[in-house]
């Protein structure tokens, strides 16, 4: 496929796999879309998306000032030429990068305008704008999203505003957004529930709230049925920020949430690495939550700090956690509709927009390499023997008794009086520098 032209970003190159050696730092050392790794190319391993607010929303202003990213192609105004020309200039981006996927809010796209009926208009032009860049490119909707977040009136949250005429608002703008989502060929559609939750229990009745935000959750999937829409519902779960505390803080609350509400069987989890960090837990360890409860959806691939109290949104170039997370996906056969969205910003100093192409080639070659070594682990084999091992006396005909039901307390009281069980070492020091060992000779 040609390149698509664009003028405001004509110097920027097509970024082409150059291998380990290369020393260009616009070429990928470690993404080659088509090597095959356990019998399947990268590409399908790492179904990259990049996300439209962060790459040509974002300004990279923070509360004590303005932004600073250069924009040469924005004019900073809301008309509906300006979208064009964003969404023409991120589609030429993410074809330099090789991104098959992307993911957008609503107001990302389509100027937001003062009335329900501007904003349909604008969101439906933008549709067959999007719609033609797709067919240009061949980049496909990961997913959809509508913002019930910026605007002032969902101050007291969208769904779980105490305000009815709010939930109608945030109500339509989903149903718009989830029509866009269809009829661009999106695979999903998410609710991501910023301020679905509250700042101070003093004035919040956090059981009207909750019932609120999942009656939002049936309605967007009745629509869904009656449309015909068959992308998949991710909620994507995150403790706070900008609430004190909302209502979907962490996968194992929000899996409680969805099974309350009766939504288990609709709903899967959309799982980003800085929230997790945010709820106290490792992206590993919400990985498998969900993946336990057959849950998992999808990922936002960033990451955060361990140090700061917020969402700082870091392109990921840890690859202890790639590894980790390309572990868990081996391991559960891929992510069925989802894919590794970048929901990550560069920092403020990191203006320019060739950052947009260094920013994205760090995080697509971290994963490429995490998915190496996480193969060469499974290969390599120790760390699964080694769990099998630790295991292995479930296997016995007690073990096996036991989880059929077919065992009582009184056997086991029995059982527990013949012998004393043999202490028997987790090992982990050990298991922690086999990983390491691999991650450095993984190629
Ligand atoms: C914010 C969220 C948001 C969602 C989409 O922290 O990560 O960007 O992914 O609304
Ligand atoms: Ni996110
Ligand atoms: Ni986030």
């Amino acid at each position: 496929m040609d390149l698509l032209h664009d003028d405001a970003i004509a110097d920027l190159p097509k970024v082409e796999y150059a291998g380990p050696a290369s020393k260009d730092p616009l070429s990928f050392r470690w993404y080659d879309p088509d090597r095959l790794v356990e019998g399947r190319p990268m590409h399908e391993h790492l179904p990259f998306a990049a996300c439209f607010w962060h790459v040509m929303r974002n300004t990279l202003g923070d509360p004590f000032g303005r932004g600073t990213a250069l924009v040469p192609w924005d004019d900073g105004t809301d008309s509906l030429d300006n979208a064009e020309r964003r969404a023409r200039v991120f589609f030429a981006l993410l074809q330099r990068l090789g991104i098959r996927w992307y993911c957008f809010h609503d107001h990302d796209v389509a100027p937001e305008g003062d009335s329900v009926a501007s904003q349909r208009a604008a969101m439906e032009h933008m549709t067959g704008v999007l719609d033609d860049l797709q067919t240009q490119t061949g980049i496909g909707l990961l997913w959809g999203t509508a913002c019930l977040f910026a605007h002032p009136r969902y101050a007291h949250g969208a769904a779980t505003s105490p305000d009815v005429q709010v939930f109608a608002h945030g109500a339509g703008q989903v149903r718009r957004a989830i029509d866009a989502t269809q009829a661009l060929g999106g695979r999903g559609y998410v609710f991501w529930g910023g301020r679905e939750g509250y700042s101070t229990l003093l004035n919040t009745d956090v059981a009207r709230e909750r019932a609120q935000y999942a009656r939002l959750l049936h309605l967007a999937i009745e629509h869904a049925d009656t449309t015909g829409f068959e992308g998949t519902f991710y909620i994507e779960p995150k403790p706070r920020e900008p609430s004190l505390h909302q209502y979907d803080s962490d996968v194992e609350a929000t899996l409680n949430f969805l099974r309350e509400f009766g939504l288990e069987d609709r709903i899967s989890l959309n799982i980003e690495t800085n929230h997790a960090t945010l709820a106290g837990k490792s992206m590993g360890h919400e990985l498998r939550m969900a993946a336990a409860a057959g849950m998992l959806g999808s990922i936002d691939a960033n990451m955060g700090d361990a140090h700061a109290g917020w969402d700082t949104d870091r392109f990921p170039t840890d690859l202890y956690l790639t590894t980790d997370i390309m572990l868990v996906l081996l391991e559960h056969g891929g992510l069925e509709t989802g894919g590794l969205n970048f929901d990550a910003k560069r920092r403020r100093e990191s203006m320019e927009p060739i950052d947009l192409l260094h920013a994205h080639i760090a995080g697509m070659d971290t994963f490429a390499r995490g998915l190496l070594v996480a193969a060469a682990i499974r290969e390599d084999g120790r760390l699964s023997d080694f769990m099998h091992d630790r295991y292995a006396s479930w296997e016995s005909d007690l073990g096996q008794g036991i989880m059929a039901g077919t065992v009582s307390l009184r056997d086991l009281e029995s059982q527990a009086a013949q012998s004393e069980p043999t202490p028997r070492s987790g090992r982990q020091e050990m298991l922690e520098a086999i990983v390491n060992d691999i991650l450095l000779s993984a190629t």
